[in-house]
C-alpha cells in the first residue's frame, strides 16, 4: 500500500547528466509514465539530444530517442517543480588516479539549489563510502536552504549499466538504494520498484549504497587480475590459461571464470577501485591487494608489447622503431564505442612511444582510426595487434592471421581457435601461448 501511496505523489522526473546512464533511465522513466525533463551541462550534446541524435552508442536508447517527448535543456531551473531529480554524471579518475567528484558535486549544487522543498535528491553516480555524507550533503546544506532530512530527501542508487548487453538492461537490473532517512529510502524504495522490473534491495545507510558499487566492480577487476597474473606465469609454464580457466569453469559452484587480456577499460572497472583506495587510505587503511590488481591490469598493454619485443629479438628484427604496427581496435571492450580508459590508447602510446609506426583501425571509431578499412589497416603491417574482440575481426580472423605481419598479437586471445592453421609466422596470445 506504500508504494501506491507513495507513487500517487511522484509524477516529475529530472535526469541530470543524458550519457551512458542517463539518457536510459530518463528514456525509461518516460516509458513508466512518468514526466521527465532530461538537464545536461553541455549544449552540444542537448543539441544533439533535440536533433534525436543518441549522444550514446545504445541501440535501444536511439531507437526510443526518436518517439520521445522528454524536455532536452541545459537550464537546471528547470527542475524546480519535480518531485525526483537523479544525478547520473561521471565521477572519473585524475592522471594521478586520485577520484574527480567535481562533476557529481557541481551537478548537486546545479540541481539542488533550484530544488522545491520535500524533493527527493537521489545520486546514480558512482561515488565510493562517505562522499554523500561527508561531501555532498554538507555542501547542499551550505549552499542551499534544504535541510538534508528535514525538507529535501536524499538517496543513493549506484548506476549498473552494462554497455552492450542485449540481456541486461536499466528496465531489469537489480538494484540498491540507501538514504539517510526512512522517508527518503522509502521514496527511492517506492520509485524504482516502479521503474525497474527487477529486486530493489534496500541497504542500511548511505555509505553501505556507495559500498555495493565500488565492491562489485573491485570484485571484478581483481578477479580480471588474477587471471592476468596467472597468464604471465602460465606462458612460462607452457599451460595454455584459457583452458585451465574453463576447465575450472566446469566446477558448478564457487568458481566464476574470468579471462586475461590486453587490459582493463571502461568507465568502470578501471576506475572504482581507485575511490575506495583513496578513501580507505584518508581514513588509515591501505588495500594492498586491491592496488595491486589495479597495478596487475594497468600493465597489460606493456605486458603484451614486451611478448612482441621478445619475439621480434628471437626472429632477429630488431626492435619496434620504425616497425609498422597495426592496433586492431580503440574501444575498451567487444561489439561497442566507447573509448573510455580504453586498453586500446595506452597501448598506442607505448607502441608510438617506443618508436613504431602506428596504424590503428575499429569498425565503431572510423573517424578516429588512421586507417578506414581492416584491408586498409592490415595492408604492410609487420606486426598486428588486437586490442578489442570485435565481431568484426573474429569473422575476419583468417584474414588478420594471414595478412603480411609476422607477428599477430591478440590481446583478447580472440582469434586463438583460428590461429592454429598459421602459417610460418608467430601468433602470440595472453596466456595461452607456450
Ligand atoms: N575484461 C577482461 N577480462 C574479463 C572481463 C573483462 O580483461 O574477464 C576487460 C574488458 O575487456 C574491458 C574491461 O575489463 O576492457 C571491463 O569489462 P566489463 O565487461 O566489466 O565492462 P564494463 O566496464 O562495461 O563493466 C560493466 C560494469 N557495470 C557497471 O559498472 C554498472 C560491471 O559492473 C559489470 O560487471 C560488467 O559491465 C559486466 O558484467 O559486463
Amino acid at each position: 500500500m506504500l508504494i501506491i501511496y507513495i507513487m500517487d505523489k511522484i509524477n516529475k522526473i529530472a535526469v541530470i547528466g543524458l550519457g551512458y546512464v542517463g539518457l536510459p533511465l530518463a528514456l525509461l522513466a518516460e516509458e513508466k509514465k512518468f514526466d521527465v525533463i532530461g538537464i545536461d551541462a553541455s549544449e552540444g550534446r542537448i543539441d544533439q539530444l533535440k536533433k534525436r541524435i543518441s549522444p550514446i552508442d545504445d541501440k535501444d536508447a536511439s531507437v526510443r530517442l526518436k518517439k520521445t517527448k522528454i524536455k532536452f535543456s541545459t537550464d537546471f531551473t528547470l527542475v524546480r517543480d519535480v518531485d525526483i531529480a537523479i544525478i547520473c554524471v561521471p565521477t572519473p579518475v585524475h592522471e594521478d588516479k586520485k577520484p574527480d567528484l567535481s562533476i557529481v558535486e557541481s551537478a548537486t549544487i546545479s540541481t539542488a539549489k533550484h530544488l522545491r522543498e520535500n524533493a527527493l535528491l537521489i545520486i546514480e553516480s558512482t561515488i565510493n563510502p562517505g562522499v554523500c555524507d561527508e561531501l555532498l550533503i554538507p555542501i547542499i546544506e551550505e549552499q542551499t536552504k534544504l535541510k538534508v532530512g528535514k525538507n529535501l530527501h536524499f538517496a543513493h542508487c549506484p548506476e549498473r549499466i552494462n554497455p552492450g548487453d542485449q540481456k541486461w538492461h536499466v528496465g531489469n537490473i537489480n538494484r540498491v538504494v540507501g538514504a539517510n532517512s526512512e522517508e527518503a529510502l522509502d521514496l527511492a524504495y517506492a520509485f524504482y520498484s516502479q521503474l525497474i522490473d527487477g529486486e530493489i534491495k534496500k541497504m542500511a545507510s548511505l555509505k553501505e549504497a556507495e559500498a555495493v558499487k565500488i565492491v562489485e566492480n573491485s570484485f571484478r577487476d581483481i578477479n580480471i587480475a588474477f587471471v592476468n597474473e596467472l597468464a604471465m606465469s602460465f606462458s612460462k609454464l607452457g599451460i595454455n590459461v584459457v583452458n585451465v580457466i574453463n576447465g575450472a569453469a566446469t566446477k558448478p559452484f564457487a568458481f566464476m571464470p574470468h579471462f586475461p587480456g590486453i587490459g582493463v577499460g571502461g568507465h568502470c572497472i578501471p576506475v572504482d577501485p581507485y575511490y575506495l583506495i583513496e578513501y580507505a587510505h584518508n581514513n588509515g587503511f591501505e588495500h594492498r591487494f586491491m592496488s595491486l590488481a589495479r597495478e596487475i591490469n594497468e600493465n597489460m598493454p606493456a605486458y603484451c608489447i614486451e611478448l612482441v619485443e621478445t619475439e621480434l629479438e628471437k626472429q632477429k628484427l630488431g626492435d619496434l622503431k620504425g616497425k609498422k604496427v597495426t592496433v586492431l581496435g580503440l574501444s575498451y571492450k567487444p561489439n561497442v564505442g566507447d573509448m573510455r580508459e580504453s586498453p586500446a590508447t595506452k597501448t598506442i602510446k607505448i607502441l608510438k612511444e617506443k618508436g613504431a609506426e602506428v596504424t590503428t583501425f575499429d569498425p565503431y571509431f572510423v573517424d578516429k582510426s588512421t586507417a578506414k578499412s581492416l584491408d586498409e589497416a592490415l595492408r604492410s603491417a609487420e606486426v598486428v595487434v588486437l586490442a578489442t574482440a570485435h565481431k568484426e575481426f573474429i569473422d575476419a580472423g583468417e584474414n588478420i592471421i594471414n595478412s603480411g605481419a609476422k607477428i599477430v598479437m591478440d590481446g583478447r586471445n580472440a582469434l586463438y581457435s583460428q590461429a592454429k592453421n598459421i602459417n610460418n609466422k608467430v601468433y602470440l596470445g595472453v596466456g595461452v601461448t607456450s
